[in-house]
């Protein structure tokens, strides 16, 4: 009965680790890399530049509304901050092409790269420029 009793507060309490470590990763879990696991074709827990160009080209033609290929600012409101516009519009003409775009996401992919390395993880895709490049890309 005892031996019983044991065993039954051991499975118990197991289950309450068990419970418990599932709530404690959930959130982290989500929370640690949802663009780089939405855009992470090769699975490598990273995002490189092809694979971030391929996700801001289709968030391109989404914010596009109009379809004219080109995005105002208003088109633009929301991905692309005021100063990275202009940054990005070097022929001044108040509109982003997709090759302006991409520039940009660029950009921005190699200055959150921090180690050069070529891909980016969740941790350098925190950091400020990594942010920036989250908003063109999702
Ligand atoms: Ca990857
Ligand atoms: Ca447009
Ligand atoms: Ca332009």
């Amino acid at each position: 009965m005892l031996y019983r009793n044991t065993n039954i507060g051991k499975i118990v309490s197991f289950s309450l680790l068990a419970a418990g470590l599932v709530l404690y990763s959930a959130p982290a879990a989500l929370a640690a890399s949802d663009v780089v696991t939405k855009y992470d074709k090769d699975s490598d827990k990273t995002l490189d530049l092809a694979e971030s160009k391929a996700a801001a080209g289709a968030a391109f033609d989404k914010l596009d509304k109009d379809a004219d290929k080109t995005l105002d600012p208003k088109e633009a409101k929301g991905a692309v901050g005021k100063k990275e516009f202009k940054a990005g519009d070097p022929d001044k003409d108040g509109t982003l092409t997709k090759d302006e775009y991409l520039a940009i996401v660029e950009q921005l992919f190699k200055k959150a790269d921090v180690n050069n390395e070529g891909t980016l993880d969740s941790k350098e895709l925190k950091s400020k420029a990594g942010r920036a490049l989250e908003r063109l890309i999702d």
